[in-house]
């Protein structure tokens, strides 16, 4: 095997830099081939610095034309050159550095630093990108102030864009042009940008809350312009909710969004210069989703909360990355909440988290939400370091209070502004604000694994006492054996046998309080006892997912049902829905196993009945109804077979659906649109409600008659029902679903996102063949693996999206993942990691399936010339399929 440890970064080396740059003068001469960027820097040693320590700059991926110093140019002898640095042995204590260099932005097929996207010109620098711009000191503890000149052809690139305020333009010989930016601020280079295009502008102006008027533009290709509408309206949302909520003000005179099709994730919070994938900035009614209009407006807040949570105040180093990402990820994920429906929300946010960051804590590339070492820091833009953060983000608001953790915050921003620092810092701006003790809580930060909780609980009859004992254990993660009990706040509540709340009186306590508690865990096993508890109770327990654990408790079916109906925790009705029909579906495959008939009991479809028949919320009760993924279904078993969990959820599905077809049917009938389409989130809320009857009604039908599908497809008005008809239509063979994709190529096929849509859905039908038909679409003239979007529409939408079908037992699956990942990996590693990452979780998976898939990225790793990022995640997958 490769050796895996080759070129780690730990944690525990980080020592501050020799040198620091605090000024740079940047100048682009653009072209596609051929970039000449000069760059003046102003180069100082710092404390930290011996006086013989020699420079050492980053830089990959270019041509270097020369080097002075102080005005004087060096000669070959004076530095050495590598494919990753530039090293100048002796240099002054303080000098300005000038460097010239050339880069080839059309070949840059890996995204990462000038590239050429739509014939215009972006740049990507996080993490590491801006040592492909030019040599520099690229590490986030460095940070400078930036004018940034850019010179190109005024026809081709009539907009040119950097960071912070324009100070000049004009002409120049040839037909070229320039514009020069000043940016006031510090920044590190992973927060520079340059955009150079032929771009509309979308523009409006919001006032801060200092009364200074701020210009807002969003930029697009022509043809995308009347998308933007949605995008412009969030970002003026997000800047007031910051001032209302956290007290933050912008601080530039202008802020800029700019939407690229080629990009690698979603989004980027360069200063004053976002760079967005058009994903989450495009949307209009026709061709967006409820969902991507939700996620335009989190996306667009979650870069805009960053000029604060990242940007103003930085990290040091990039095993702090949850820092920032974390913390901005509660902050979205607050604004979400307050702008729409927080019990939405918030189950949304769990379900993601259960879907996606769970299985990677219990996998071979789990790690801490500050993690300690890696090869290539953007494998580790993980769920953990995002959505684990944010839970543990959201913890400290919890066990502080939403005003001491505010007062935090403002400290935190106050103490630390224009700074790079650390998770660390953070804590002690929240401890400092509360008092509140969070050293057993800083574990959080340094240990991997989901924690089991279980909850055993018992009532005493006489003493009219119940007592809640809670055990806690991290399951061992690689390179983490053992584990230290964690502080967590877990919220509950006891209901009575009508589902009320009970006031809840301690053991030791003079008289009864609130029906909500905020118990701290601490140790490995704490009991609480409950007094005055006339009689056994239902425990209502995490109450608004309060701590990102699993649960198990001795609830007992009768407890769920009566929690589903009645509990007043929004999150926990969710939960006993979905624990209930997990617990079904699990019966339902080990029956299969056992060779026995698949039942379903009369309670469970009688509850559903009646959620059907309630008056819950719509988009609530489509989370309860809607049967957990197949993915978390398995996540929670062992030695699984992916077939039978997925014939156990189609039997579930079928039964629910043959047992209400009527009154899905009316609930399907009652919610159809009238009027003109509404966006208000109760509209959406129908909407979704009335999709996930379609669902079942399909369902009923043992997906053989896709007619009520179809005519919800051909009679839509918006893409929401459209694209739900339609995913509901792939799974049934014949001649509507033939019919209804060709029609929807053809009416979008110049919408980019719309096609992506279009490959996606077929890539997660049900069919056998489906993996023959994603195949097949590879060579459909519009499929394109250097595009991350549309690789990903089809690629991942198969192996994430259709696990009966990735996991077939042949392993064909596996082995067309394996093809695209090396075919992609080629030019472009940071997709290629990601898009390995199905193959890497097969733990679970029963030895036939796991030797298949350990087979595949065994070859992977046979390959010479992989990508750091690649080489990364697949040796971590190996190695762990060794133990
Ligand atoms: N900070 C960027 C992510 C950069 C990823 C680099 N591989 C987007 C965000 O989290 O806001
Ligand atoms: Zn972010």
């Amino acid at each position: 095997m490769k050796e895996s440890t080759a070129g780690v970064i730990r944690r525990e080396d980080y020592r501050p830099p020799p040198y620091t740059i605090e000024k740079i003068d940047l100048r682009f001469e653009l072209d596609e081939q051929a970039t000449r960027v000069t760059a003046k820097s102003l180069v100082k040693r710092t404390a930290d610095g011996a006086d013989d320590a020699p420079l050492v700059l980053d830089g990959q991926h270019m041509v270097l034309g020369s080097v002075h110093i102080d005005g004087r140019a060096l000669s070959h002898d004076e530095y050495s050159l590598t494919p990753d640095t530039l090293l100048i042995p002796r240099v002054p204590a303080q000098f300005t550095l000038e460097i010239v260099g050339t880069v080839n932005p059309a070949a840059n097929k890996a995204l990462e630093g000038l590239y050429v996207s739509g014939g215009n010109f972006c740049t990507q620098c996080e993490a590491e990108g801006f040592r492909s711009i030019t040599w520099f000191l690229d590490r986030p503890d460095v940070m400078a102030r930036y004018t940034t000149r850019i010179e190109a052809d005024q026809k081709r690139y009539p907009v040119l864009l950097s960071n912070g305020n324009l100070v000049d333009r004009g002409a120049l010989a040839d037909g070229r042009h320039f514009a020069v930016w000043e940016d006031p601020f510090l920044k590190p280079c992973y927060l520079f940008a340059l955009v150079a295009g032929d771009l509309a502008l979308r523009e409006d102006t919001f006032t801060t809350c200092t009364g200074r008027n701020v210009k807002l533009q969003v930029y697009t290709a022509q043809r995308d312009l009347d998308q933007t509408e949605h995008c412009l309206a969030s970002l003026k949302r997000a800047m007031k909710w910051d001032e209302d909520t956290f007290g933050r003000e912008y601080d530039l005179d202008i802020y800029m969004i700019v939407a690229v099709r080629d990009f690698n994730m979603g989004a980027m919070e360069n200063k004053g210069l976002n760079v967005f994938n058009t994903k989450y900035v495009l949307a209009r009614t026709d061709t967006a989703t409820d969902a991507d209009f939700l996620n335009v407006e989190a996306v667009v807040a979650h870069e805009y909360f960053h000029n604060w949570s990242g940007n103003r105040v930085t990290c040091r180093d990039w095993f702090q990355l949850s820092l920032k990402e974390g913390f901005t990820v509660f902050r979205d994920q607050e604004f979400s909440s307050d702008v729409g429906s927080r019990a939405l929300k918030r189950i949304q946010d769990v379900q993601r988290l259960l879907a996606v960051q769970f299985p990677e804590d219990a996998g071979p590339t789990a790690h801490p939400v500050r993690p300690d070492a890696y090869s290539e820091i953007n494998n580790f833009y993980t769920a953990t370091v995002y959505e684990k953060g944010s839970e543990v983000v959201r913890m400290m608001h919890t066990l502080l209070g939403k005003q001491k953790f505010r007062e935090g915050c403002d400290l935190y921003f106050s103490r630390h502004d224009g700074q790079a620092v650390t998770c660390d810092e953070f804590v002690q701006a929240q401890v400092d604000a509360s008092g509140v003790d969070l050293s057993q809580f800083k574990l959080w930060y340094s240990q991997a694994g989901t924690p089991v909780v279980t909850a055993r609980t018992s009532y005493d009859d006489t003493a009219k006492t119940y007592q809640l004992t809670l055990a806690q254990r991290i399951p061992p993660t690689p390179g983490q054996p053992e584990k230290k009990p964690a502080h967590m706040p877990i919220r509950m509540g006891l209901l009575d046998a009508e589902g009320r709340d009970l006031p809840l009186q301690l053991e030791g306590e003079s008289k009864a309080g609130d029906t909500t508690r905020l118990l701290e865990l601490r140790s490995a096993e704490q009991t609480f006892t409950f007094v005055g508890v006339a009689a056994r109770p239902a425990a209502s327990l995490l109450r608004g997912f309060s701590a990102p654990v699993r649960l198990e408790s001795d609830c007992t079916d009768a407890d769920l049902l009566l929690r589903m109906a009645h509990d007043s925790d929004s999150y926990c009705r969710w939960d006993a829905a979905q624990s209930l029909s997990q617990r079904r579906i699990v019966r339902a495959v080990e029956a299969q196993q056992r060779g026995q008939a698949l039942t379903l009991d009369a309670p469970f479809i009688e509850a559903f009945g009646q959620a059907l028949l309630s008056d819950a919320e719509p988009p609530l009760l489509a989370q309860a109804l809607a049967l957990p993924a197949e993915s978390v279904i398995a996540d929670r078993l062992e030695n699984v077979d992916p077939s039978a969990v997925h014939e156990a959820r189609n039997f579930i599905e079928r039964e629910l659906a043959h047992a209400h077809e009527k009154l899905f049917a009316q609930r399907y009938e009652a919610l159809s649109p009238r009027g003109k389409h509404d966006m208000s989130a109760s509209a959406m809320g129908q909407r979704s409600l009335r999709n996930v009857c379609l669902r079942y009604l399909t369902a009923a039908t043992d997906y053989r008659d896709g007619s009520r599908a179809r005519a919800q497809f051909d009679g839509a008005t918006n893409m929401t029902d459209m694209i739900a008809a339609l995913a509901c239509l792939v799974n049934v063979e014949g001649a509507d679903r033939d019919a209804a994709l060709a029609a929807f190529y053809e009416r979008f096929k110049d919408e980019a996102l719309v096609v992506d849509k279009w490959f996606s859905v077929q890539a997660t039908s049900q069919l056998p063949n489906t993996l023959d038909q994603v195949i097949a679409l590879m060579k459909h003239p519009a499929f394109q693996l250097d595009n991350p979007n549309r690789a990903r529409s089809l690629i991942d939408s198969f192996s994430s999206g259709n696990p009966v079908r990735f996991h077939d037992e042949s392993g064909r699956g596996y082995a067309f993942v394996r093809e695209r990942v090396l075919e992609i990996d080629r030019f472009n590693g940071q997709v290629s990691a990601r898009m390995v990452g199905p193959l890497t979780r097969f733990q679970r998976y029963e030895p036939g399936r796991r030797a298949l898939m350990v087979g595949e990225l065994q070859r992977i790793l046979d390959q010479s010339a992989l990508s750091r990022d690649l080489e990364e995640q697949v040796g971590k997958a190996i190695q762990a399929s060794r133990v």
